[in-house]
C-alpha cells in the first residue's frame, strides 16, 4: 500500500467508494466521473502502477482483474456489449497510477475512442 495512492486508500477504506464487486484480491467501484450509464473501475488490491507492470509482476493477478471485469459487466446487465479500457501512461490519459480497468456499458460506444 502507498499512502500517496488514491486507489490504495480506497482499498484501505480511508476514502469512500461505491463498491459493486469484491474478491480477496480485487475491488470494483463506480467511477466518480462516469463516461457511460455504467462505468466501474476494477483494481487489484495490491499496488501496481499500470497494466504492463501488473502482468510482468503477477500474471495471475492480472487474470483475476480481467475475470472481475467480466463479472462486473455481467452484473451490470451489459448483454449488448461492454468495453474494458486500461489507460496506460500520459498519452493515454492515465491519471491514477494504480492499475485499473474501466468497464463501460449501457450505451453504444464509439470507435475509435478519442
Ligand atoms: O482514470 C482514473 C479514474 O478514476 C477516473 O475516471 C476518475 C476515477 N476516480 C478518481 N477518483 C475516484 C474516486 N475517489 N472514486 C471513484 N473513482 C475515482 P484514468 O484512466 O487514470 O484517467
Amino acid at each position: 500500500m502507498s499512502n500517496d495512492c488514491l486507489f490504495c486508500r480506497i482499498v484501505a477504506g480511508e476514502i469512500p467508494a461505491t463498491e459493486v464487486h469484491s474478491t480477496p484480491t480485487t475491488l470494483a467501484f463506480r467511477d466518480i466521473n462516469p463516461q457511460a450509464p455504467s462505468h466501474v473501475v476494477v483494481i487489484p488490491r495490491a499496488h501496481h502502477a499500470n497494466v504492463g507492470e501488473l502482468v510482468a509482476a503477477d500474471p495471475g493477478l492480472a487474470s483475476e482483474v480481467l475475470a472481475a471485469a467480466a463479472a462486473v459487466a455481467a452484473a451490470e446487465g451489459a448483454t449488448d456489449g461492454y468495453r474494458v479500457v486500461f489507460n496506460t501512461g500520459p498519452s493515454a490519459g492515465q491519471t491514477v497510477h494504480h492499475v485499473h480497468a474501466h468497464v463501460l456499458s449501457g450505451r453504444d460506444l464509439t470507435w475509435p475512442p478519442g
